[in-house]
């Protein structure tokens, strides 16, 4: 048998010759209709490999130690900011991206507070952080004043105790528990004080016993099919849990409320990493989720706003007409953001996590 001896240049050509063809991008799980990925590869004869995440945290963990080998990526806004800081993003090229008409001005104008100028990132999607109930299961235990709207639901031992029966999920991620746990309680959602902070921690551990599992993306299924009757999640992601159960026809009726109190408003940002393999697809890639259709065809499958108001003409009337979607001026002005948490606040926070959830 031949041997086949190339030089290093020869492979390096090789691996830049598959990388032209070749985009790797790195979303969020339940994010997109996989229609818009076959169509972006029929339409460009690039390569997409898609894969998913669950977590900030474990997207920032990829960006801030390099070499991840995507193309695109979906940070929040505030992970973002702290990356963008780090140095894990490139500019994006304004000549390559013509769809950037599209986006929409009343988003951009709350996304510069993560990214100046908007200069690495573009909006993909928003949304915000709130109840998720089987309607049904809810009322049985708790009767037909449920707190199903304020975050006492799940913060309120003598409602969580009773809620352990059916079930109860929380996001994996302290960057919204903890924030939510503090409005609960009339804190600054968004503190950055250890002191503070710390008050979320015994406002966390008095329900810890009733959770039955901290996770980011298995309640959509868990709630559509009745196996949990509460999780603390994002829009959207209940939403699909909503339609999931009606379209399973089970007898599960699930409803998203944003908790009164005010609830987490947050931005998907989609960025191109600093070592990015192939830049160039990667331009191809936002170009084309930008275009009109294409991101209203990803709202109108998973229920979620996005930043492109040429897109708004085509959304259906369940997603633009709805105000868990599209919040109205009321709702909006119930909406809180927050900032990165600094280094040495971070691991606090992270340690407390921890705490939490290993329920010690
Ligand atoms: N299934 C898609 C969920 C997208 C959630 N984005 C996270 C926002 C974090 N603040």
């Amino acid at each position: 048998m031949k041997k086949l001896m190339m030089s290093s240049a020869a492979v390096a050509l090789i691996a830049s010759a598959a990388a032209a063809d070749e985009v790797r991008v790195y979303n969020w799980s339940d994010y997109i209709d996989e229609a818009l990925l076959e169509k972006f590869e029929t339409e460009t004869g690039i390569d997409l490999v898609y894969d998913v995440f669950d977590s900030n945290e474990v997207l920032e963990t990829k960006m801030l130690a390099g070499g991840s080998g995507y193309d695109v990526v979906v940070p929040s806004g505030t992970f973002l900011q702290r990356q963008i800081a780090a140095g894990a993003f490139q500019k994006l090229d304004a000549s390559k991206l013509p769809n950037l008409a599209n986006m929409w001005d009343t988003v951009k104008e709350r996304t510069v507070q993560y990214d100046p100028d908007n200069a690495y990132s573009i909006n993909y999607m928003w949304g915000t952080t709130g109840i998720g109930v089987n309607t049904g299961k809810v009322t049985e235990l708790l009767g037909e004043d449920a707190p199903v709207g304020s975050l006492s639901l799940i913060f309120e031992p003598s409602n969580m105790e009773k809620l352990a029966e059916c079930g109860v999920h929380f996001l994996d991620a302290p960057s919204e528990m903890i924030p939510a746990a503090l409005k609960y309680i009339g804190e600054d959602p968004d503190s950055h004080d250890p002191d503070v902070i710390a008050k979320a921690e015994a406002v966390l551990a008095g329900v810890r016993p009733h959770i039955q599992k901290f996770h980011s993306s298995e309640y959509i299924n868990a709630l559509a099919n009745g196996d949990i009757c509460v999780a603390f999640g994002w829009s959207g992601d209940i939403l699909q849990a909503r339609d999931r159960a009606a379209e399973a026809e089970n007898g599960v009726d699930i409803a998203y409320n944003a908790p009164s109190e005010g609830a987490l408003m947050w931005f998907d940002q989609m960025a191109i990493p600093a070592d990015a393999p192939n830049p160039e697809a990667a331009h191809t890639f936002l170009n084309f989720i930008m275009d009109a259709q294409n991101m209203a065809d990803a709202s109108n499958y998973v229920y979620y706003a996005n930043g492109n108001l040429a897109s708004q003409p085509m959304l259906e009337e369940d997603v633009i007409g709805d105000p868990a979607i599209y919040p109205d001026e009321a709702t909006l002005e119930n909406l809180y953001t927050t900032t990165p948490y600094p280094a040495k606040v971070q691991r606090v926070v992270t340690r407390l996590w921890t705490k939490i959830k290993s329920g010690t």
